[in-house]
């Protein structure tokens, strides 16, 4: 390879052509056994520069350029085929399997756009489409096609493979499937689209979270489109391999991500029965061949669909379901548990924890709200069905990609046995006490903060001082998320300086993050927060004390540059809603200290790092459960005693922030603060506020913060999704 005198555009194309040409000859393998993980979201982020790392040829590529290869990486457009965490992980899933040599695969549907583009304008969120599938795209189309039956049409399935090239040299597959007669051309006016033409929108679009009621029926289009690909496929092979259908357990295993993919169990019931096999045999394989992950205790986002959609959508279908339910109400006589409710409404989730042979939970936390909680009533049924997977990441990306000044620097010190066992990051804690590799945490951490300013500047002319305090909230907006909780806090803290009372250091407090384009509130808070910004860069006075910004367009990419620049992530959910959360993995990853609640993964990092290393705040999940219970919680009494957050509450529809924004919008937001707020912020802020106030003035003793930075890294190990996939492997999937 010579590289050294081509432009950017044609040095990734050599590269890609070398990433090709790697995985075109990587090993197959061919075991009895396949994991087929079903997903409607893989949000992968970026592959050259990951499978460059994954294929050790990393520095030897840098080596030769003359530019650094984050500038190549520019060429490539990064497939935002998911909404956030549920599709991030997906992704680190398959980096592990592959990691792993585990013979997996990956199933989807290939949306022509991915997640919208975010962009402000007038201070809020604007959707515009965002294609990805340009040439010299990770993406391969094979000669398989499927056809699909739906309510009134059949579409002619195509099927395109990504290839995952883990560290140990092997390759998997990441499956997408798409409709042959989709049509880009009926998209107008940013995201909109005739929802009604299945045949040419099927694939366009990845569904955004959200409560768009249009919609519905198309995802319900889509996800029987997904289910019926992928048992077609996986019975193909499986007869390929010489199963006779009774016995699909024996060859196939399929976890499917969340609900999304549920429809995957009637339909490959359908399709064995199709063949001849007898029902409750088929029933029972499989039963025996699908394990559930469930990502989410929020009551709006598990997954119900009025047996009418299903009647329309795939009409095939209503019939086995129906079997299936009658089985259960003939078997039990609790009407929680049925599938069909008594308003006919489909309950996917227990269709899915009946019918199949494990349900876990993504945080420890989090699984046991569902055994005692949530879904307390079927594991009073199945209490040896329930287990729990906490979520990981992978490591190539967010340390090796996201930050190489601190694996370089992390290999120095311990060598790179962290690559493959992610445990040996322990061995850091003998630095502990260690000056000069103290000192180049911080170092390094400042050179990150060098860079985030420069992507920043670049990419959305925005500018940022390096020497602040950086304090990130980067996710997707959503109340239980408390984004709004954050901003409180900020708008106080803008109040202060104003009187005088400034900080030590400058605070530059960032968020990142999209909305559903049909969550008003998500937006209100968005707007909210766009507005405090404007009112901060405009006062003269506190500007060189502290920053807000938002991030436009929060992505796996922009993520990457992020993540490694935190000094304080702020992970603070109401208890008991996030059921693990993964940017917290993240941030500890790459030496950011935690603000947050005892909520999903939080509650496992806070017992490995300890007190001194994690500022936690807030009621626990059983309060929060119990207050839900009681419905007793009342917002206005806090605001009527507590002047805090009356001075920022109210502060919300002043004069300064309608100098900037929207009355009904921010009226909106302050009112559902007043009257509603659902994920209780006020009964947290106070402590919210001490623990926030406290992690300011403790990041002023730089080399105890150094060695908080340091027991966050070397406790990580623990957070590799090559460890949660080894865990899949030996408790639920036995390859
Ligand atoms: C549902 C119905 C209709 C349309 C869309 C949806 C939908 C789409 C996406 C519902 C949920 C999602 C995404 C959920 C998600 O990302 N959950 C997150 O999963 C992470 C990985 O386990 C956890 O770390 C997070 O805590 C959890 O919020």
């Amino acid at each position: 390879m010579d590289l050294k005198d081509k432009n950017t555009k044609d040095i990734y194309n050599t590269l890609y052509n070398e990433i090709e040409n790697i995985t075109r000859n990587a090993p197959q393998c061919h075991d009895k056994k396949k994991l087929y993980y079903i997903s409607a979201e893989f949000l992968t982020g970026k592959m050259l520069v990951n499978s460059l790392i994954n294929a050790g040829l990393y520095d030897k590529v840098q080596q030769k350029l003359n530019t650094s290869l984050c500038e190549i990486e520019n060429e490539e457009h990064e497939p935002s085929l998911g909404n956030g965490g549920l599709g991030r992980l997906a992704a680190c899933f398959m980096d592990s399997m592959a990691n792993l040599s585990l013979n997996a695969e990956g199933m989807g549907l290939n949306y022509h756009f991915g997640l919208f583009r975010q962009e402000f304008a007038d201070n809020k969120q604007v959707e515009k489409p965002n294609p990805w599938i340009h040439k010299n795209v990770f993406l391969k189309k094979t000669p398989l096609t499927y056809n699909v039956e739906l309510g009134n049409l059949t579409l002619r399935a195509n099927t395109w493979q990504m290839d995952i090239l883990g560290r140990s040299g092997k390759v998997n597959k990441l499956t997408l499937f798409d409709v042959e007669s989709v049509d880009e051309s009926i998209v107008k006016n940013g995201i909109e689209f005739d929802k009604t033409d299945y045949a040419k929108n099927l694939t366009l679009f990845l569904y955004p979270d959200d409560s768009d009621e249009n919609g519905r029926l198309l995802r319900v289009y889509q996800e029987y489109f997904m289910a019926s690909c992928s048992a077609q496929k996986i019975i193909d092979e499986c007869i390929k391999k010489g199963s006779t259908l009774d016995n699909i357990h024996e060859y196939a295993v399929v976890q499917i991500n969340d609900t999304h993919p549920s429809l995957i169990i009637p339909e490959l019931i359908r399709l064995i029965i199709q063949r001849g096999v007898n029902p409750d045999i088929a029933i029972d394989t499989v039963s025996k061949t699908v394990a559930y992950t469930n990502h989410t205790i929020l009551a709006e986002a598990l997954e119900k669909w009025p047996i009418d959609y299903l009647k329309k959508a795939v009409p095939n279908l209503v019939p086995i379901i129906e079997m299936l339910d009658a089985r259960i109400k003939n078997k039990f006589s609790d009407p929680s548990v049925y599938i069909i409710d008594s308003k006919n409404t489909v309950h996917m989730a227990h269709m899915d924890i009946h019918y199949s042979f494990s349900i876990n939970g993504v945080a420890s936390v989090h699984t046991e709200i569902l055994k005692t909680s949530e879904l307390s009533n079927f594991y009073k049924i199945y209490p040896d069905k329930f287990n729990n997977k906490t979520n990981g990441i992978s490591f190539s990306r967010w340390l090796c990609k996201a930050n190489p000044l601190l694996s370089n620097y992390i290999e120095r010190l311990i060598g790179s046995c962290f690559c493959k066992d992610s445990s040996k990051l322990e061995t850091l804690s003998k630095y502990s006490q260690d000056q000069d590799v103290l000192k180049k945490l911080c170092d390094i951490k400042h050179q990150n903060k060098i860079r985030l300013k420069k992507f920043l500047k670049e990419s959305q002319g925005i500018e940022i001082n390096e020497n602040a305090v950086f304090d990130m909230q980067i996710k997707r907006l959503h109340e239980y998320k408390r984004q709004q909780m954050n901003v409180l806090y900020l708008i106080n803290m803008y109040l202060d300086i104003k009187n005088g009372k400034v900080p030590t250091r400058p605070i530059c407090a960032f968020f990142a993050g999209k909305a559903a384009p049909a969550y008003t509130i998500a937006k209100d808070i968005i707007h909210m927060i766009l507005c405090l910004a404007k009112v901060i860069q405009n006062d003269e006075k506190v500007r060189e004390h502290l920053n807000v910004v938002m991030i436009e367009n929060y992505d796996v990419t922009s993520a990457e540059v992020l993540m490694s620049a935190c000094d304080i992530s702020e992970q603070i959910s109401l208890a008991s809603r996030e059921a693990s959360g993964t940017g917290n993995m993240k941030a500890i990853l790459n030496g950011g200290v935690i603000l947050g609640t005892e909520d999903g993964a939080n509650v496992e990092i806070h017992s490995l790092v300890g007190d001194d290393n994690i500022y936690i705040f807030g009621d626990s999940a059983d309060t929060v459960i119990q207050r839900y219970k009681n419905r007793d919680y009342v917002s206005r009494k806090y605001y009527d005693t507590n002047p805090r957050i009356k001075q920022a509450v109210d502060f919300i529809t002043s004069d300064a922030m309608l100098t900037y924004g929207d009355r009904t919008s921010l009226g909106r937001l302050q009112n559902e603060l007043l009257n509603k707020d659902w994920f209780m912020t006020f009964p947290d802020f106070e402590s919210y506020t001490a623990a926030r106030d406290k992690i300011y003035r403790d990041y002023e003793n730089r080399c105890e913060w150094a060695k908080k930075m340091l027991v966050n890294i070397s406790k990580s190990g623990f957070f590799s999704s090559d460890r949660t996939i080894a865990q899949y492997n030996s408790d639920i999937w036995h390859l």
